[in-house]
């Protein structure tokens, strides 16, 4: 039907009509976007059973990707993309009068996630269905996403992400697959016929209810499942009468309380936020998950020491750490295990990746918290607990010091890394640095106990949403330069290379960059009402707000830049536009300082008629998944600026790369791979490397103020925060920022790099007026950005640690 234009046109109105009771004239851009989304919907119905069917015929291993985290952003696309219908279903439409790019914008973003975790897990969801993996997805469907971020007076103001209110045409919901989660209740302990059996009672109910997201493969029929797990009430009101007085305000109680579990998303991606909200959102995405694995598992009919043979559990980040106590109760409870063999399955069946090194977002659980929550959970945690620190002491009697470094629980706290890595069989960082961090620093001592656990999987991105569907027209470019087999094998991107020098080639990358930057300009004089120059170098910082990743270095050097603008007004330059995009978490001030000073900075640039023509900072509301593609693909700079040693890999550097920015960056995180394959003449590099970083953390010896009192354009940029000079609105407004550089001394040494960064800066502006020679360096760029596919990525989990290979439908 997708694949004839006439049939589909005729099906379509034939849906307007029956569903709607709508002619195509009459029809808005939403029901358009309804109509079509249900029917492709019902299309993949067929091949999702099939693939299902595959499965459990072939049995398969499977693969179950646990997280608190899906940012998949909009599927309308994506969706016609992979099944290969994306021309047809345009042209179509078309000749009935719509655009497709106007339908795909009704779509709301499904925003179930906060930044590179959530993203990352989305782009894995598509590669694994496109290599043909029998990998799914496990999560929760929060009523509200991430929230909306309103700029109002250059402050960012949170609004809830209603993103479910017109409904969502990609789930189903399967009430006939609930599942009953437990919470709160007392253990009782009792012998029978010389086994020890664990039953909690007076616990309270609630229910999971999956509902199900295909998640369609590039090409090839295949279709696995996202299941997201939302919260109902397990009481029945009939039941409340014979309950007595304050029944129905218990009732209430309850069902609000139930309620919570799935309704909103913590608007934190990094910070400690030790909420029993939380840490039950957490048990509810496992308890729900892993009894609806084993129900799969048991349909095998296999003993429970096949369990690793048949089934990987991937937790992402510690978030779903509770996934291996609760393993381990459902297989001594509930299967009738003994200890070894149920830790000897566990250990065999989950594997960790850990997203961060910074401590401060190294989850920890007040035991009590834990619990009164968990009784039963966390009984088993102390039981590994105690055997882990056993385990030490008896290899060292004297590493009592060491044994409570390592221990899993510790000054009344649950440690989740701890759990992860000692109740998992790999553990793997995120980019080779990073992995290399944890190895050596972060998790020395577990590294040195358990060794082979541990191992590296640099990051991915996928080249179907960020390349083929972000930028349509350099996909054709390239296509029709080097074939269509990069679209399976994206290392053939490589095959660019050879066009590095060719002058007509490099008209064409720049024309194609040239139209996205209009398209952008033209979406930010409509919301903004800002025009922008197109042929500014547009230099882009898009990702969460955080300290370590230097919006503010940025912002600092922009300031800088306009008062050099000012003081040589005659100076020729290269015009630029900066842009950023940021959500930074509610209760972050310093971060939402930083936005408020970029939108200050921004008013007074944009409206100063001096350094019109040159200078522009536009500060774009609401970063999500869907403006990134609008953003992205016009890009000639990628900000990727983090301070040493802190971004664990980063994702967003690899989409600018594949669109054809150049980096200016620091060696951290996937950077560095990023610059071993592109050399220094594809890439600015500047700053302190993560060595030097560690050892002024060590050693001291870095004093914010004395480059404050030394580099005058510093003490300029710096002293214009606090008085109410070209920039500021009253001399409080920035004190904190001001504060934290010089009173607590720079943690992410911003003054430190300054200097190295603004010199890059201009050593760049200097390339960019040698189009030929941008240009050149932009398609090295494109070429060896296949590197990092997340289909790379995938294969490598695939072999190295889930122990998958394709499934022939
Ligand atoms: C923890 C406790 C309480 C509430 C929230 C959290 C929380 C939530 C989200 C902690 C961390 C996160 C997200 C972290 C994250 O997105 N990390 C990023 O992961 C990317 C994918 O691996 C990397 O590329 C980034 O470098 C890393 O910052």
């Amino acid at each position: 039907m997708f694949n004839n234009k006439e049939l589909f046109k005729t099906s379509f109105q034939e849906q307007l009509v029956s569903r709607l009771g709508k002619s195509i004239e009459e029809a808005t851009a939403g029901d358009i976007y309804k109509i079509l989304g249900s029917l492709i919907r019902e299309y993949v119905g067929r091949d999702w059973a099939e693939t299902n069917r595959a499965y459990k015929v072939q049995q398969e291993k499977q693969v179950y990707y646990f997280s608190m985290e899906f940012l998949i952003g909009r599927l309308l696309g994506n969706n016609l993309l992979n099944l290969g219908m994306l021309e047809t279903v345009r042209e179509g439409l078309e000749e009935l009068g719509w655009n497709l790019e106007e339908v795909e914008e009704q779509e709301p973003d499904a925003g179930l996630g906060n930044g590179g975790l959530g993203r990352l897990a989305a782009c894995f969801m598509d590669s694994l269905a496109s290599l043909q993996y029998a990998g799914h997805g496990c999560g929760i469907r929060y009523k509200y996403g991430l929230f909306e971020q309103k700029i109002i007076d250059g402050h960012q103001v949170e609004l809830p992400d209603d993103w479910l209110q017109k409904g969502n045409v990609w789930e189903e919901r399967r009430a006939d697959k609930k599942i009953e989660v437990r919470f709160w209740g007392h253990v009782k302990v009792w012998e029978e016929n010389g086994r020890t059996v664990f039953d909690t009672v007076d616990y309270e109910r609630v229910w999971a209810v999956p509902y199900d997201v295909p998640v369609i493969g590039y090409g090839a029929g295949h279709v696995n499942t996202l299941r997201l797990w939302s919260a109902e009430s397990a009481m029945d009101p009939a039941k409340m009468r014979v309950e007595g007085q304050n029944s129905y305000y218990k009732f209430l109680d309850y069902n609000r309380s139930v309620e919570s579990i799935s309704e909103f998303l913590y608007p934190d991606d990094s910070g400690y936020e030790g909420k029993l909200l939380r840490l039950k959102q957490q048990y509810f995405l496992c308890s729900a998950g892993l009894i609806s694995v084993l129900r799969t598992f048991d349909k095998l009919k296999l003993p429970y020491g096949k369990l690793p043979e048949k089934v990987a559990i991937h937790i992402n980040d510690t978030h779903p750490t509770l996934v291996i106590p609760e393993l381990m109760r459902l297989l001594i409870d509930e299967k009738g295990c003994g200890w070894d063999e149920a830790w000897d399955i566990t250990t065999r069946t989950v594997s960790y990746t850990n997203h961060t090194l910074l401590s401060e977002a190294l989850e920890k659980w007040p035991v009590g918290m834990v619990r009164e929550l968990l009784p039963r959970v966390y009984m088993i945690i102390e039981e590994i607990n105690k055997r882990f620190c056993g385990m030490l002491l008896k290899g060292d009697p004297h590493s009592q010091d060491l044994v409570s470094r390592m221990a899993v629980i510790e000054s009344g706290q649950v440690k989740m890394a701890h759990l992860a890595i000692v109740g998992s069989y790999s553990v793997n960082g995120v980019a080779g640095l990073h992995t290399e961090l944890l190895k050596n620093d972060v998790m020395k001592p577990f590294y040195e106990l358990y060794p082979e656990r541990f191992n590296n999987k640099t990051n991915g991105i996928t080249h179907r949403r960020w390349l083929m569907h972000a930028n349509p027209e350099l996909s054709r470019l390239i296509s029709e330069s080097i074939g269509t087999r990069w679209i399976s094998h994206p290392h053939q991107l490589l095959r660019l290379e050879r066009f590095k020098d060719d002058a007509s080639f490099r008209e064409r990358v720049m024309d194609i960059k040239r139209g996205n930057k209009l398209r952008l300009a033209s979406y930010i004089k409509q919301k903004q009402g800002i025009a922008v120059d197109p042929d500014s170098i547009f230099d882009v910082q898009v990702k969460r707000l955080h300290g370590y990743k230097r919006q503010l270095m940025n912002i600092l050097h922009v300031m800088f830049l306009y008062n050099e603008i000012k003081d040589h007004p005659s100076a020729e330059r290269v015009p630029r536009t900066f842009i950023f995009g940021a959500k930074a978490a509610p209760g972050y001030y310093l971060a939402k300082s930083i936005i408020k000073l970029i939108n200050v900075v921004a008013d007074a640039v944009n409206k100063d008629a001096q350094v019109n023509g040159k200078l522009k900072v536009l500060f774009l509301e609401n970063y999500s998944v869907s403006l990134a593609e609008k953003i992205i693909p016009a890009a000639n700079v990628s900000e990727q600026i983090s301070t040493a040693g802190k971004e664990a890999s980063g994702t967003g550097n690899m989409k600018f790369m594949m669109n054809g920015a150049l980096t200016i960056g620091t060696l951290d995180g996937a950077n560095v791979e990023m610059h071993d394959m592109l050399g220094d003449d594809n890439m600015f590099l500047f700053g302190l490397r993560s060595e030097e970083v560690l050892d002024y953390y060590r050693y001291g010896g870095y004093l914010a103020r004395d480059v404050y009192r030394q580099d005058s354009r510093i003490k300029r940029v710096m002293d214009q925060l606090v008085s109410s000079g070209s920039f500021c609105c009253h001399e409080q407004e920035f004190g904190l920022i001001y504060q934290s550089i010089l009173d607590h001394n720079d943690e992410f040494f911003v003054l430190r790099d300054f200097a190295a960064y603004a010199k890059t800066h201009a050593a760049m502006e200097r390339v960019y007026l040698d189009q030929g020679a941008w240009a050149s360096k932009s398609i090295v760029n494109i070429a060896h950005a296949g590197h990092f596919s997340s289909d790379c990525t995938i294969n490598r989990y695939a072999s190295d640690i889930w122990g998958i290979r394709p499934v022939t439908l």
